[in-house]
Formats: structure tokens, C-alpha cells, sequence
């Protein structure tokens, strides 16, 4: 980390009904205090779970005074949340600072986020992935049927929508420029994620694709045999949403002010 300029450092956790995963993974999320001292914030968006998901975001608030979380009105997908979590960086921080997102299943180790930071800002890109695909990353416990389908997936969204350097565009681990973006929402509004599923993650960088991106990947070992809790992903409701991007998703003529999408 010798000779890394950064600012501030937020986490930001979309979280569903994640009760039994949320204090391991803030467990492994602690040692980055102590990298990042009074720059580090972690920021849940609440997406309306039904679980004690919230009592226990309460505790960690009363706790840590770095934890904050946001509720939402009702389950709006992880599509919303991921919204709210650029919203709130945007609004919040300084087009210096650092937006790391993250699933709150446990199933993505918090350890690779120094080096994913470093090479956001040594290499002055835009966003930098925590990738399956990318040498030295791999997926544990998960089923060869979704494997599969997520090498399908890969396969089939760097066909119709390639992008430098990017192999997976669907995990939703990622270190964001906030400075990014901001240019970002300026183009898009609120049209920046309109999926409300897991295609989103998808949307999102084939909506940068368009405005010009400067993409990196970091190796991500997926743990998915840590994972609580049972799959929330729709794996049929995601495929027929990877097909609709390929009409839905245009460059932008959005001019400030105004809506399109
Ligand atoms: N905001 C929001 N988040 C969700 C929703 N469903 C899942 N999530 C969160 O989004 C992240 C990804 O969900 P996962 O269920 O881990 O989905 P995945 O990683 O694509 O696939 P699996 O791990 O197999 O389920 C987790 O942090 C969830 O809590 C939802 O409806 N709304
Ligand atoms: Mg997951």
C-alpha cells in the first residue's frame, strides 16, 4: 500500500435477508480500519428484509460509529439497492473517494479489497472487479450446474457487449471511482440501473461501456461454500434479462435535467 493516495473508503452492502451472514462478514470487514484508520465507512442499504437483518445493522451502528445503513421501503431488488448505494456515495463523498461494493452473503472475502483500492488508484481506472474469470480467481462449492451457467453468461455478455479488459460482469464485488461515478449518474440519471434483478450488475458496466470506461479485474476466489442462507438469484429471470439489455441499453443524449434511458 506504499505510495497510494486515497481518500475515503466506503463499503457499500446490498443486503436482503442476510441475518446469518451479515456478523461473520462484518467481522472480516474490521481489519480494514486499521488500513484505512478514520477514512473507512461501511454503508448497508437494507433492501426491506423480513429477517432480523436490521436489529442487527442497529448493533453495529450503536458499535461502530463507521456503520451506517439506509432502509428501504420493501424489497425493490438488488437492482434499487445498488441505485441507493451510488446515490449515497455521490451525494456523500468527494469524486476522490472510493465506493467498494460487495455481496453481504459471506461468500466474498473482504482480504483483496487493499489491492483492489490499489490498483483502482495506481492504475487510474474507473472500476476494478473482483473477478472469477481473471488468472488466480476460481469458484469453491459452487454446483457445475451454475458453473455452467455462469461461464454462459461471461461467454455471451462479452460477445454482444465487449469491454476492455472485463470477463465477468456479473459479480458484484467492485471498487468504484466515485469521481466515475458521478460522471456516470450525470449521463444516466436514474436510468443508470434500471433492472431490478441480478442482471444489474451487467447493466451497470455495459451503461459505462457506452460513456467510456476504464475497466480492471482483481482474481476473486468466490466462497460460495460459505454462503447463508439459501440462492436468491432467479437464474431464468437472469438470462431473459441479459437478452433484454441488448435492446434496452443505448448510449446516453441525456442532456442535465432530463430523463431517457
Ligand atoms: N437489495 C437486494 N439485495 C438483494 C436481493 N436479493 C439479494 N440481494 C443481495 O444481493 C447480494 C447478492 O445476492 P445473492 O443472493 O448473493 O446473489 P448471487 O451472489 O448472484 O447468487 P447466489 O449467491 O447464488 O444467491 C446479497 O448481498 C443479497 O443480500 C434483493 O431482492 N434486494
Ligand atoms: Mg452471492
Amino acid at each position: 500500500m506504499d505510495n497510494v493516495i486515497y481518500s475515503y473508503i466506503i463499503i457499500g452492502l446490498p443486503a436482503y435477508n442476510e441475518e446469518g451472514a451479515l456478523p461473520k462478514l462484518f467481522d472480516k470487514l474490521l481489519f480494514l480500519r486499521d488500513v484505512y484508520g478514520d477514512k473507512f465507512r461501511i454503508i448497508v442499504v437494507n433492501d426491506g428484509s423480513s429477517d432480523n437483518t436490521e436489529n442487527i445493522l442497529k448493533e453495529y451502528k450503536k458499535c461502530y460509529g463507521f456503520v451506517d445503513y439506509i432502509n428501504h421501503e420493501g424489497n425493490q431488488g438488488l437492482g434499487r439497492a445498488i441505485y441507493t448505494l451510488f446515490c449515497y456515495a455521490s451525494q456523500n463523498y468527494d469524486k476522490n473517494d472510493i465506493l467498494v461494493t460487495l455481496d453481504a452473503d459471506n461468500t466474498h472475502n473482504p482480504n483483496i479489497i487493499p489491492k483492489m483500492v490499489e490498483k483502482l488508484v495506481k492504475e487510474k481506472l474507473d472500476v476494478v472487479i473482483a473477478s472469477r474469470f481473471a488468472p488466480g480467481g476460481k469458484e469453491i462449492g459452487l454446483s457445475t450446474e451454475r458453473k455452467i451457467y455462469s461461464r454462459g453468461a461471461a461467454a455471451f455478455l462479452r460477445i454482444f457487449f465487449p469491454i476492455s479488459n472485463v470477463h465477468d460482469y456479473s459479480c458484484g464485488f467492485r471498487a468504484y471511482d466515485i469521481g466515475y461515478l458521478d460522471r456516470a449518474m450525470e449521463a444516466y440519471g436514474e436510468n443508470l440501473v434500471t433492472s431490478k434483478g441480478f442482471e444489474c450488475m451487467a447493466e451497470i458496466l455495459v451503461r459505462f461501456s457506452k460513456i467510456g470506461v476504464k475497466a480492471g479485474e482483481y482474481p476473486l476466489v468466490l466462497e460460495y461454500n460459505l454462503k447463508e442462507g439459501q440462492s436468491k438469484m432467479k437464474v431464468l429471470n437472469t438470462i431473459k434479462g441479459y437478452f433484454s439489455l441488448i435492446h434496452r441499453v443505448k448510449k446516453p443524449t441525456r442532456k442535465r435535467g432530463e430523463v431517457n434511458e
